[in-house]
């Protein structure tokens, strides 16, 4: 066994952890033929909706080193968002990834500092770990390139893809967004694939709103609530009925039995808390004084308090228009 290999990924895991992920895997650079076929059929079949963006870094998806000639392995990482407040039912409802500060940014820094830490330790793991001579590369993505990150997750052995089509851990359930990190770095022996474990449950299949878990392991974005919440900037269907639902959708999450009480713990990261505009539609007696106020702010603020209110948030994707439209279908 390459001991050199084995002792970076210890000290990658550990600087990892250190900045909050909650789990970290290798995986081997190889094309995605079994995930990108599976992506063809489901562009072929309509079901990205208006989503161009996917079709057109398809090749990318494919194969990494489209995007990066020297990869050799793809390093995922997890990292919990989960806080502990549940949805208000009677209120509009904000799914949990986008309560507090956006991912984007948050886990992009994190990401640099993980990239800085492996490229300063090249000096001490030279060539054999390298193909051809220089040193070492890392390119660090978090949902913000033509990446299949849960492909890379699922090999990397951070979990399954449940029914539902999020990854989930056994242990940590699937509140988790994912990052990759590719490089040119080859070690000597990877993760192993995680066991499926959805088994005969199809809970999450049955309690979607709208239908849109069309077969297990199949979303329809058209049917989504999330995609129509977020995504879509036309107008929403009349027969896609949102629920409640304002801004994204976390019914299959939240059925699964990996997410119950017992396998949910709370986030290290203060900026996933719930912002003070969007606590009051979370329950809890604290929090209950605020909450007609809150109901309030959100459907009377302007286009110029909702640019402010959510400049660092992962709802000014929908934008003014969106947001507007989805508190009318809600109220
Ligand atoms: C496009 C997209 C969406 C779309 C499409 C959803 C989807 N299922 O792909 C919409 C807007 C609907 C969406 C919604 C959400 N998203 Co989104 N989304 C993405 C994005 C940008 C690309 C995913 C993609 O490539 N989809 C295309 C389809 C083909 O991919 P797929 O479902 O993964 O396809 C696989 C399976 O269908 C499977 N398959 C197909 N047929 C079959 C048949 C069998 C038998 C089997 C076993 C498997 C199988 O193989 C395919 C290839 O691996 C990723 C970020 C990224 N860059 O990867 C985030 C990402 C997937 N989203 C994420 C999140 C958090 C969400 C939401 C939970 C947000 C919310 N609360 O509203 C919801 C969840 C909805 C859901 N049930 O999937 C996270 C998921 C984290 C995790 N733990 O897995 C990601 C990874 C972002 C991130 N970096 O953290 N999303
Ligand atoms: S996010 Fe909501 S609408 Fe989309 S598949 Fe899950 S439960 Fe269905
Ligand atoms: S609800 Fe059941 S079927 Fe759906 S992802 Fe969770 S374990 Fe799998």
């Amino acid at each position: 066994m390459n001991l050199t290999s084995t002792y970076l990924k210890k000290i990658i895991q550990d600087k990892a952890t250190e900045l909050g992920f909650i789990k970290t895997g290798f995986a081997k650079y190889d094309i995605l033929e079994n995930e990108s076929a599976k992506l063809r059929a489901w562009l072929n079949e309509g079901k990205q909706a208006d989503m161009v963006w996917i079709e057109r870094g398809f090749d990318k998806r494919k194969d990494v080193r489209i995007i990066m000639p020297e990869a050799e392995s793809i390093i995922s990482l997890a990292f919990n968002y989960y806080t502990p407040f549940e949805h208000d039912e009677s209120k509009p409802k904000i799914s949990r990834y986008a309560w507090g500060k956006d991912y984007h940014k948050i886990l992009k820094k994190k990401l640099k500092e993980l990239c800085e830490f492996i490229e300063q330790i090249s000096t001490s793991f030279p060539s054999p770990l390298l193909k051809g001579e220089g040193c070492i590369l890392c390119r660090a993505y978090v949902d913000d390139g033509p990446i299949m990150d849960k492909a890379w997750a699922v090999r990397a052995g951070i979990g399954w893809m449940g029914k539902h089509t999020n990854v989930i851990n056994p242990e940590f359930g699937s509140w988790f967004f994912l990052s990759e990190i590719i490089t040119n770095i080859e070690f000597d022996s990877y993760s192993e694939p995680t066991e499926d474990l959805c088994g005969s449950c199809s809970l999450c299949v049955s309690a979607c709103p709208t239908g849109a878990i069309t077969d297990e392991y199949v979303v329809d974005a058209n049917k989504c609530i999330s995609y129509q919440t977020i995504e879509n900037r036309g107008e929403i269907p009349p027969d896609i009925d949102l629920d409640g639902w304002i801004f994204g959708c976390d019914v299959c999450q939240d059925v699964c039995p990996f997410n119950s009480p017992k396998h949910n713990f709370v986030t290290g990261e203060e900026g996933f808390y719930p912002s003070k505009v969007i606590l009051p539609l979370t329950k809890g007696e604290s929090v209950r004084q605020l909450a007609d106020e809150g109901v309030e702010t959100l459907n009377n603020m302007t286009e110029a308090e909702f640019a402010e209110i959510f400049a660092n948030s992962p709802i000014k994707r929908t934008k003014f228009k969106g947001w507007k439209r989805n508190l009318h279908l809600c109220n």
